[in-house]
């Protein structure tokens, strides 16, 4: 880990801080590539996907007719917001993680303006678009202050228990970012939340639920492309950051409902035999003709499901909201 960048403050005052560290450069970038790319199937972290194009393009999906996720967590959280801080007691720090817009923690810092008493906010993301644009969101509310960490959840997680005051820390995991981990994972991170967290502390999870094959296919590979071009975007970001020369026309965009993990994988799969050479990250990876490389996997959950990882993690589960139509469902848990 690197040094860290501190002090960058915002048209809104000085407020908000970005906290960087050296996890995300493009070394580690090179030596992930290098090593995910020789693994079979071939493989890319999926936390890559999101550069300053990959972010947008992410925006975008989030409002795709077919992609319902976030507009689903969003009406939970209109509906339900005075009742997921009403259980949490004064001083509060929030901690997001995988903040994206921050229109969610708007959502949650709107129930407590009320309240009257100061909230700070801890927001993580790897993306420092999603961190601009939080800054920008949350910049309306005078009630709270704003550190930012550019940095991954472990680490984000670390400095935000590190930062916190007295009073209680609500954990947000939202917008099914959950879903990227394999169950061994996720039981491991949900538990590392955990450890970072006191009794009386809280987590609220939003998870998305199983649901027809065809509803995860359009999610999943709209039929506008953009789904498409946020995975093959990683290629370009490969190709600007470690100047490789994967030609974009030689891969498709697939999704597939793997229904025995529970999971909607993306893929690129190569369109032909070829050969691609990556020199920053020190390697050549040929491909066959319908050899794919696996970049993201989705799990989808039952709501029993999300209650007994919670559980099973060392938290006691206080209340789930579902969202029947789109088929989603927030989570709070007690640190118990
Ligand atoms: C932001 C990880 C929750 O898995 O649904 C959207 C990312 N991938 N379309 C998801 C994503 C393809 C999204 N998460």
């Amino acid at each position: 880990m690197s040094g860290e960048k501190a002090g960058e403050t915002s048209a809104y005052g000085l407020r908000f801080t970005v906290h960087e560290s050296g996890s995300e450069s493009v070394r580690s970038f090179a030596e992930d590539v290098r090593r995910d790319l020789a693994l079979t199937p071939k493989q890319i972290q999926s936390k890559y996907l999101y550069d300053a194009l990959g972010s947008c393009l992410f925006e975008a999906i989030s409002r795709l007719p077919w992609y319902r996720i976030t507009r689903a967590e969003g009406r939970l959280l209109s509906r339900w917001a005075a009742q997921v801080v009403a259980p949490l007691t004064d001083p509060l720090t929030l901690v997001e993680l995988g903040c994206g817009s921050g229109e969610k923690i708007a959502m949650l810092a709107e129930a407590l303006r009320s309240r009257r008493r100061p909230v700070s906010v801890h927001l993580i993301d790897i993306s420092p678009t999603a961190l601009e644009q939080s800054e920008r969101t949350l910049g309306r509310f005078e009630h709270i202050s704003v550190v930012g960490h550019r940095a991954t959840y472990e680490e984000g997680l670390r400095r935000a228990a590190a930062g916190r005051g007295r009073g209680t820390m609500f954990v947000l995991f939202l917008g099914s970012n959950i879903g990227n981990f394999d169950p061994p994972a996720s039981h491991e991170f949900l538990s590392e939340i955990r450890r970072a967290l006191r009794p009386r502390d809280a987590l609220l999870l939003g998870a998305d639920l199983v649901k027809p094959e065809r509803e995860l296919q359009a999610a999943y590979d709209d039929p506008l492309g953009v789904t498409a071009a946020f995975n093959k975007n990683l290629l370009v970001r490969i190709n600007r950051e470690l100047d490789g020369n994967f030609d974009l026309h030689g891969f498709d965009h697939r999704a597939i409902w793997n229904r025995a993990e529970s999971r909607v994988e993306m893929h690129l799969v190569s369109c032909r035999a070829q050969q691609v050479a990556i020199p920053s990250a020190g390697c050549d990876v040929c491909f066959e003709a319908g050899e794919f490389i696996w970049t993201e996997s989705s799990y989808k959950y039952t709501p029993e499901q999300l209650l007994a990882m919670g559980t099973a993690a060392g938290f006691r589960s206080l209340e789930q909201w579902i969202e029947s139509d789109a088929r989603f469902a927030l989570t709070l848990f007690l640190a118990a």
